[in-house]
């Protein structure tokens, strides 16, 4: 038997208006919701958790005092009073009669393992006394925590305190981090969330890969729209026709794996015909020659061969860029873990905005401003003896944040490393779907003699866990108070608008609950989280009845830097040279390449073509997929497949097929063909989140299939970690694979 079998259980029990701009569909109108007093006149303040981008929204109940629907605030810059149809449909996460319903602890009964109903208080001791033994044997740091989302910092706060700073979240080395160490080692600042992006008053925007409108990063989508209604230019280089290419004046269908080789030739063009931004050039960056000379031999020409865009569209794109300057974005993109050359590729985007003056000017990157607050008073945290990075000795020198898959790498024992992790807490990350190569990720948890799961509902994830905890939804509770970096600060609250439903609870009081059993009730020296956040917003002359009824606050800038380059002002940045760093000398020192090097990438072998994914506007990632209202929306996906690919395998619209990997991986369930013509003819294209193995999800059990079963190749970013996951690729089964092939 393995350690830990993974645990079936049966037993346990939009009003959307028409924009002007198509691309904002799905964006739903405050204006049309205008029921509060209809629904009985109550609303309770709250920020979305259905995806990341945290808009600040209001939790509206009906007569009978029950939660009825959600609106965005008007005064937020994340949504400026509109929610998208995941937001919207966030009341579903309440309701979802799947749910978690009380605390389970995994039992061996009769040789055969399987989870039993525990109260809050055997949990926690379970739990609590497991960690003692791991701390007392290996030391507390062989305990990492795995999250995403906000209890993230609650149970962040109990494991600092136990002594270990292993804390991790998928959205750096499975996301954005490639981007954040590509723009620190040119600007010595990062991008962020929401992005610093200028959508709103840019004259051109290219997007590279990155399909806001799909991607619904809210206030985003919505300043792309007010942007192309104000005339921008948009280019968009995607291998598919994503909304936003069918929004863009330039759609450039590049090949896949080879958007390096444009970058390098857009800044070729763009420095052989002197278009960039010679004042802010010479005044901010170190480095113009050195480039200059490197990019000498990357001319259109020589792109054409490798991306499949035509010289001359090199040459135009690059020309309404300059035309554009400084008001234009190259957009860093968010998701950028794709070929393990990321970081250099978003240092190519970062030089590219730089030669344009974008950094630091109108419609181009503006500089945010966060508001402070207050720190709890706390003991020190103790210093742990080790990190994650000891597991790493001389890799990924750059990556600022801990690596989720480096974590769950060292979790696995090796000869070579004296401690292996021994527990993970997984606090609101599906990371079997999260996680490239889910064999590895399996083995690892089989190697922890602790894994517990906090989570909403039954996911693939907690069908390995030792103990399961039912966290109670966003709309069931406190959180740590949202703050905002943007134009201008704000800080919103998150509050209850309903009482848990069933045994579910808040992760603050877990993590205080716990803390309390490992002796370190100091940590959390409130009684309840609601008194935390009043101290806490009384040190800023606010307080949580104040907060209860604007649910959100906007602060004037206190610094008048906006746009701080706009005029050519002078300006120290944080890099070695004090320079914008078009030749990193950080990333020389370190024995990486200080100007970003075009690498082919591996093609797709006869009969396979490369898998690609990407987000619909209605789910995320694999959250929502059991959603009631959302399934409503789309309760599958579709492969696409180009015509041409479809005619010589024979495959119609909506026939069911299986997709097999380079490695002999088959999906778990068909998946439904959808041909088209928007997708090119060396790849596959496929929405994430889907392909549920977990019976538990009744509504999305089985449904559509799983792109993270097919990623078992993984391409690994010498410099930060991040897992490249688009080097795979797929051939079709169109009968239903034998049985004993997985
Ligand atoms: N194959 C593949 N892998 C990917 C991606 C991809 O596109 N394809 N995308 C990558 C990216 S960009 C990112 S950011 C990550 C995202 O990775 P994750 O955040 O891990 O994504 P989800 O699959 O949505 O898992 C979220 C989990 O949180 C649970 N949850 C939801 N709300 C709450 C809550 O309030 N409390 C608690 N405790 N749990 C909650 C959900 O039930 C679910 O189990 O995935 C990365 N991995
Ligand atoms: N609705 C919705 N919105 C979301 C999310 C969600 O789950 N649902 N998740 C949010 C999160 S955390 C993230 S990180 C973002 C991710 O969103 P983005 O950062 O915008 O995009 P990606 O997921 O990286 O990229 C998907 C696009 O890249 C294209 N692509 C694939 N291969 C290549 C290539 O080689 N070159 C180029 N140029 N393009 C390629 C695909 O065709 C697809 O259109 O979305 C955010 N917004
Ligand atoms: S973009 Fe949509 S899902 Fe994400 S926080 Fe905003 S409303 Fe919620
Ligand atoms: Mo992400």
């Amino acid at each position: 038997m393995e350690r830990r079998d993974f645990i079936k259980i049966g037993s346990f029990g939009l009003g959307a208006v028409a924009f002007s701009n198509p691309i904002f569909n799905y964006l739903s109108n405050s204006v049309v919701l205008d029921g509060v007093t209809q629904g009985g006149g109550k609303r309770i303040p709250t920020y979305c958790e259905v995806c990341f981008w945290k808009c600040a929204a209001w939790t509206h109940l009906n007569e009978k005092g029950e939660i009825w629907k959600l609106t965005g605030n008007d005064d937020d810059p994340h949504c400026n009073g509109r929610l998208c149809p995941r937001g919207t449909g966030g009341v579903g996460m309440y309701y979802d009669d799947d749910r978690l319903k009380t605390p389970l602890i995994r039992h061996t009964v009769n040789g055969k393992q399987e989870f039993q109903e525990a109260t809050w208080d055997e949990a926690f001791n379970f739990i609590a006394k497991k960690m003692k033994k791991i701390s007392d044997q290996y030391g507390p740091e062989c305990i990492a925590l795995f999250s995403h989302g906000s209890g993230g910092k609650h149970f962040g706060r109990m494991l600092k305190a136990f002594g270990s700073t292993n804390i991790t979240a998928p959205s750096y080395a499975q996301c954005r981090g490639p981007r954040e160490v590509g723009f620190f080692a040119t600007y010595g600042e990062g991008i962020g969330s929401p992005e610093r992006v200028d959508i709103r008053d840019t004259e051109c925007l290219v997007l590279i890969g990155s399909h806001i409108g799909e991607n619904m990063h809210n206030g985003q989508v919505q300043e792309m729209s007010e942007a192309i209604d104000k005339g921008a230019t948009i280019i968009t280089v995607d291998p598919r026709f994503s909304t936003a290419a069918s929004k863009s004046k330039f759609w450039l269908p590049i090949k896949p794996s080879t958007d390096m080789a444009l970058l390098l030739s857009w800044i070729h063009v763009i420095i052989n015909e002197e278009w960039y931004d010679k004042k802010f050039v010479e005044k901010y960056t170190f480095g113009f020659d050195e480039l200059k000379e490197h990019v000498k031999s990357f001319t259109p020409e020589w792109a054409y061969g490798i991306t499949t865009i035509k010289p001359n569209i090199i040459r135009k794109t690059a020309k309404e860029m300059a035309n554009a300057s400084p008001s234009v974005i190259i957009h860093p993109g968010r998701h950028v873990t794709w070929y393990g050359d990321d970081t250099q590729r978003l240092r190519a985007v970062a030089i590219l905005n730089a030669l344009l003056g974008s950094w630091g000017r109108r419609g181009g990157f503006y500089n945010p401003e966060k508001k402070k607050i207050a720190k709890l008073d706390i003991p020190k945290y103790p210093t742990p003896s080790k990190t994650w990075r000891d597991a790493f000795p001389g890799k990924y020198k750059l990556a600022g944040l801990a690596l989720a898959s480096g974590i769950c790498d060292a979790t696995i024992p090796a000869g070579d490393r004296d401690c292996s992790f021994k527990a993970w807490i997984v606090n609101g990350t599906n990371l079997i779907s999260t996680l490239p190569n889910q064999a590895n990720t399996i083995k690892a948890i089989q190697n922890l003699d602790l894994m517990v799961v906090i989570d909403t509902m039954p996911m693939e994830i907690t069908g390995y866990a030792d103990v399961v905890l039912p966290e109670c939804t966003y709309l069931e509770r406190y959180d740590n108070l949202r703050v905002s970096g943007h134009r201008e600060p704000t800080i919103a609250l998150r509050a209850p608008a309903a009482e848990p439903k069933y045994d579910s609870k808040p992760a603050w009081w877990m993590a205080k609950e716990l803390a309390q059993r490992l002796d370190l009730s100091d940590y959390f020296p409130f009684e309840k989280e609601e008194d935390e956040l009043d101290w806490q917003l009384k040190q800023m002359g606010l307080s949580l009845e104040e907060m209860k009824k604007i649910g959100l606050k906007k602060y004037a800038r206190e610094y008048d830097d906006l746009y701080p380059l706009e005029n050519l002002e002078d300006y120290e940045f944080n890099t070695n040279t004090g320079k914008i760093e078009l030749y990193s000398t950080a990333m020389e020192d370190e024995g990486y390449d200080p100007l970003p090097k075009y690498t082919q990438h591996e093609e797709p072998p006869e009969g396979f073509y490369r898998l690609i994914y990407g987000r619909a506007p209605m789910h995320t990632f694999s959250r929502t997929a059991n959603n009631p209202n959302l399934t409503d929306l789309m309760d599958e996906n579709k492969v696409w497949v180009n015509p041409k690919v479809a005619k010589e395998w024979d495959l119609n619209n909506n026939q069911e097929i299986w997709l097999e990997n380079q490695d002999g991986i088959v999906t778990s369930f068909p998946i439904k063909v959808r041909v088209t013509e928007r997708i090119r003819w060396d790849s596959v294209y496929m929405i994430h989140g889907f392909g549920h193995t977990d019976k538990r999800l009744t509504r999305a059990y089985g449904r559509g299939a799983s792109d993270a079963e097919m990623i078992t190749k993984v391409h690994i970013d010498p410099e930060m970690g991040g897992t490249g996951m688009r080097g795979n690729f797929v051939t079709f089964l169109t009968e239903a694979p034998s049985k004993g092939k997985s």
